[in-house]
Formats: structure tokens, sequence, C-alpha cells
């Protein structure tokens, strides 16, 4: 297929910690598959990530491993696009112009904002509101087909949609209409201690996530101490949401299915589980652990390539950006 033809990928990811078990199996690890069927473009989104309160040390710092942590976990700069979306100015201007098609009343049903801006009370800035209308921009820049994240993204997606429609329907046929691209298995990912929530970077408990840089003693010991039920049966249900979540982790890093997952580990007990599970993804985390370290003792290396993806993607996103600012009526500046 020539490289027109392929379809358009966009995804990102917040720099606000260490990339978790969760981001991995849902989102990252799946991104670096994607690179030879489609035109793929990923961003570490710093811009997102200032929308809770960040130390900017500590940002600079994180930014720059989340994006080595992208090559680690397989996405290869050659075959994607690969940038810090600050980087791309295009994206915040666009996200301005968004806005004038975005309303009030559906920011205001986004249920990350309102989980976000109960965990942050002392501070509901406006741009932890408009988030999902950057977010919108991101994709739209790139006129991206689809869009792989987890389950808790959707939503946000959908927003992403419905502006690209109202713009269209405004202005007249403009945008592609993106498609979420979630996995069967693996798309909400729970936390260990809890399983009625989501595994979470920004997580207070540090043994409700697995971080993808843990070592094999503190990842084995974490499953360990992952929160089950009563009954010691292996098995996917419902009502037994934190060994659904471990068996949907073996799943994921191992490609057996749920049913040949259950038959493993009949008449077996917890402790053979978890430490299997447990083992399971320390194996498949080895080799990211081992380039991340490689890769972030070469700054040069990671310089040239983030500066290399900013180009590119601002080629594509200012083609975009001065389209619509002839479509909206701006007068040409060129
Ligand atoms: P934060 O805690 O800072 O909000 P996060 O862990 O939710 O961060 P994001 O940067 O918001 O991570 O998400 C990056 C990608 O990982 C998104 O596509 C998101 O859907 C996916 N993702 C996040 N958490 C999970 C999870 N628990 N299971 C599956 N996918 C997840
Ligand atoms: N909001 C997303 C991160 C994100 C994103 C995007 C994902 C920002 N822009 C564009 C997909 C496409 C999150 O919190 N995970």
């Amino acid at each position: 297929m020539s490289e027109q033809e392929k379809k358009i990928i966009f995804s990102g990811i917040q720099p606000t910690g260490t990339f978790t078990l969760g981001n991995y199996i849902g989102a990252v690890s799946r991104w670096g598959e994607l690179q030879d069927q489609f035109n793929c473009i990923y961003s570490i989104v710093d811009m997102h990530a200032i929308t809770v309160r960040q130390d900017p040390v500590q940002l600079r710092q994180k930014s720059l491993e989340a994006y080595a942590l992208l090559f680690a976990c397989g996405i290869d700069p050659k075959k994607s696009i690969t940038f810090i979306q600050s980087h791309a100015g295009t994206h915040a201007e666009l996200s301005w112009i968004l806005s004038c098609s975005t309303q009030f009343g559906e920011l205001s049903r986004m249920t990350q904002f309102k989980d976000k801006s109960a965990k942050h009370a002392d501070d509901i800035n406006a741009g932890l509101f408009t988030y999902p209308v950057l977010m919108a921009a991101d994709i739209l820049a790139y006129n991206a087909d689809l869009v792989p994240i987890g389950e808790d993204q959707r939503q946000h997606l959908e927003l992403a949609r419905n502006i690209a429609q109202r713009f269209n329907g405004k202005y007249g046929e403009f945008f592609t209409v993106p498609e979420a691209y979630i996995p069967k298995v693996g798309a909400r990912i729970k936390s260990l201690q809890d399983p009625e929530k989501k595994m979470s970077k920004s997580d207070e408990n540090p043994n409700a996530c697995v971080f993808i840089l843990d070592e094999p003693d503190v990842i084995i010991r974490k499953f360990k101490r992952a929160v089950t039920d009563s009954d010691s049966e292996i098995r996917y249900a419902e009502e037994k949401p934190g060994v659904s979540n471990l068996m949907s982790i073996y799943s994921a890093v191992t490609g057996k299915e749920i049913p040949e997952i259950e038959r493993e580990f009949e008449g077996k007990g917890y402790g053979d589980f978890k430490l299997a599970v447990g083992e399971a993804v320390s194996d498949r985390l080895k080799p990211v652990r081992e380039e991340f370290a490689r890769l972030m003792a070469d700054k040069a290396y990671l310089k040239e390539c983030y500066m290399e993806g900013a180009k590119s993607a601002l080629s594509i996103s200012r083609r975009t950006l001065t389209k619509v600012y002839r479509k909206v009526g701006f007068v040409d500046a060129r």
C-alpha cells in the first residue's frame, strides 16, 4: 500500500509520571505494532499535563523520559512522527478555533473533568475544562482516521468527533471525523488495590499500579499484594473484579485467551496465579527497561529525534491550520 493510501493514526500520552502497566497495555504497547500498517503520529502531551499542577523541573525531566519510553516501548522514530506537543504551537492555535465550535454544556459533562476537579478542588482552572478541545486539535490537525486509546478516553474522542462534525457543518466538509481504536482486552486495567478504579499514573498508593520501569522483585511483590476476593477460583467474572483484572493483564502480556488461562490454573490457588502474572509481566517489561536506560544515556540522540519530530508535525499541522484560517474568514497573511 502506498504511503498516501495508509490511514492516519494519532495518539498522545501525558508526561505526568512513568507509564503504568495500564498505559502500556491499553495504549502504548500497541502503538508500535501499528507503524507498518498506518501513518502514525505520536505525541508527549506536555500542554495537557499542566492542567494539573506540575513542578517545572520535574515536568521537563518527565517529558524527556516519556519521550524515551515511547521508543523503549517499540515506536521507531524513522517510521512514526514522534514529537513533544509544546513544540508544535499549531495545536494551541487550532484549539482556540475549535473551542468556538464547542459548547460549554458538553465540556461540563466530561467525566474526567468532574473527577479531576474533585481531586484538585483548589485549582479548577480553565485549561482543565477545555482540555478535550486541545485533544481534539491534536487529532484534527493531522486529519487522523484512528485514535488508539484506552477506554477512559472514549468520551473525549466522542467529543472530538462532535467538534469535527460541527465545524464541517458550519464551514463545509473539511475535517476527517476520527474513530476510537480501543483494544478488546486490556482497555481498562484496574488498580491492583481497588479493582473498581482504573490504574492511573497519579495514584497516591504506589502498590496500586505497576510502573513499566519497576524492577522484577517490585513487580512480583505488587502482584502478590493485589486485592482479589474471598474464594480461590481463577475464573473471569463480573463479581470477581480483582481476579478478572489480573487475568486481563496475563492475557494481554502472554497473548493467551481467557478460557486457556482458566484451564491453565484450574485447581491452583491465587498464590501460584499471582506469581505467574508477576513473572510474565516482568519478563515482558525487561527489554523496555533495558532500552530505556540505553536511550536516556544518549540525550543528543533524543534531541535529534524530537527536533525532527517537531519539524514534521509542524509541517503537516501548519498546512491544516492555514486552511482552517481561510475557512473561518481570517485575512490571509501570506
Ligand atoms: P493521569 O493519572 O496523569 O491522568 P493516566 O495514567 O490516566 O494519567 P494518560 O496519559 O491520561 O494516563 O493516558 C495515556 C493513555 O493510556 C490513554 O490512551 C489512556 O486511555 C490509556 N490508559 C490510561 N490508564 C489506563 C488503564 N488503566 N488501562 C488501559 N488504558 C489506560
Ligand atoms: N487525553 C489523553 C491524552 C491525549 C490524547 C490526545 C490521546 C492528548 N491528546 C490525542 C489521543 C489523541 C489522555 O489523558 N490519555
